[in-house]
């Protein structure tokens, strides 16, 4: 009996059983899980349970972080991009997605965490980001393919999440997706220059980079539901809102299509449209490689982490320099 009993409580700090709760709780939670069958949104000073909570900050900085890693890859074409308008966008485009991670941090800010928090957790290799931007960025047509595939992925993902059932994520997503659109258009629009206008070499260039951004973009909407950890609880709780194989799918039927009007093959030979499913069958993902990268070694994972500690450690004098003004601002506004 005592064993049993001390199994339960391992399995309650687990989140496996639930605690015993009092009436009180169970009101609360009660109330809470009506608000959420009734399509409410939950606003950051509402009372919510702390497995929500925590589900949030986790989900929401692991975005936000993606964001400011995945300035990187492109980032590194800002110096090369073929043309002035192909330099402006681009550059336009990477300042949208360190834009992005502030709205998400401060929407993370408002769930109780600090950005300094959420950010050593970044930098000491405790959190997550997504997998896509730890592959390299070796031609221009990745930058194209980036926007085409990446974003293109990353809005499928993300249009559920405007109707995300916390408010501040809700509302910072659905800017975040408004500009998003334009980043999958103007990748599309480059390849599309590319294979319409281009030389052999370049259709040839855009051909490679599919090949390489492919599966690793199908990767970016997470493991198969059977193994999606958060999934099912997050979908019970109106956070995510369609599971990360039927995203996953809607993403390959979208795409397939654009392939056909780029003039580029999709590196899968099982991928075919199947009339009975209505949907296109595809090949097997390799989950292997995913969890390699997931866990910190894919091809750039390295560099990418040391990269952002650099720009951090680089912005310390700023954020001294912004520290101190704002003390002197507010002695002198106590002496006025
Ligand atoms: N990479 O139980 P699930 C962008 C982890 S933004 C790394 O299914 P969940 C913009 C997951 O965290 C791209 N880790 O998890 C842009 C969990 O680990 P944990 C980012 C991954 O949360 C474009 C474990 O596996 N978008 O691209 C990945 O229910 C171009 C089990 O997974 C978002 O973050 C992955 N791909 O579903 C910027 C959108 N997948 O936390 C620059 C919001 C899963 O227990 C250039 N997030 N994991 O240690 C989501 O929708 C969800 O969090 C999912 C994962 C769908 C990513």
């Amino acid at each position: 009996m005592y064993t049993q009993a001390m199994d339960t409580m391992a399995r309650e700090a687990k989140g496996q059983v639930q605690a015993v709760k009092s009436a009180e709780e169970q009101a609360r939670e009660a109330a809470f899980e009506a608000r959420i069958d009734a399509g409410e949104f939950i606003e950051a000073k509402d009372w919510m349970p702390e497995h929500y909570r925590k589900t949030l900050v986790r989900q929401i900085s692991q975005h936000a972080h993606s964001e400011i890693v995945g300035m990187l890859p492109e980032g590194n074409w800002v110096t090369r991009a073929p043309t002035l308008k192909r330099k402006a966008i681009l550059l336009a485009k990477v300042q949208d997605e360190g834009g992005h991670g502030l709205y998400l941090y401060a929407a993370a800010e408002t769930l109780g965490v600090s950005r300094d928090e959420l950010l050593d957790a970044l930098h000491s290799g405790r959190a997550k980001y997504s997998s896509i931007f730890n592959y390299p960025t070796l031609t221009w047509a990745d930058i194209g393919v980036i926007g085409w595939l990446v974003d293109g992925a990353a809005i499928m993902n993300q249009v559920p999440l405007c109707r995300c059932s916390f408010g501040p994520y809700a509302r910072a997503i659905v800017r975040v997706c408004k500009e998003e659109s334009f980043h999958q258009r103007q990748g599309f629009d480059a390849l599309n220059v590319m294979m319409t206008q281009g030389t052999p070499e370049q259709r040839a260039m855009v051909q490679d980079a599919v090949d390489r951004w492919w599966w690793p973009s199908l990767m970016m909407f997470g493991p198969p539901d059977g193994e999606s950890v958060h999934g099912a609880q997050s979908a019970r709780w109106g956070i995510k809102r369609i599971s990360n194989d039927e995203l996953r799918q809607k993403f390959v039927d979208a795409t397939a299509e654009q392939a056909k009007v780029l003039g580029v093959t999709l590196p899968d030979p099982l991928l075919k449209w199947n009339a009975g499913r209505g949907h296109h069958d595809f090949g097997p993902i390799d989950w292997d490689e995913f969890w390699r990268v997931v866990g910190g070694h894919g091809p750039c994972n390295t560099e990418r982490l040391a990269a952002r500690v650099k720009a951090w450690d680089d912005g310390a004098w700023v954020r001294d320099a912004a520290l101190a003004y704002a003390a002197r601002q507010a002695t002198r506004e106590q002496a006025a």
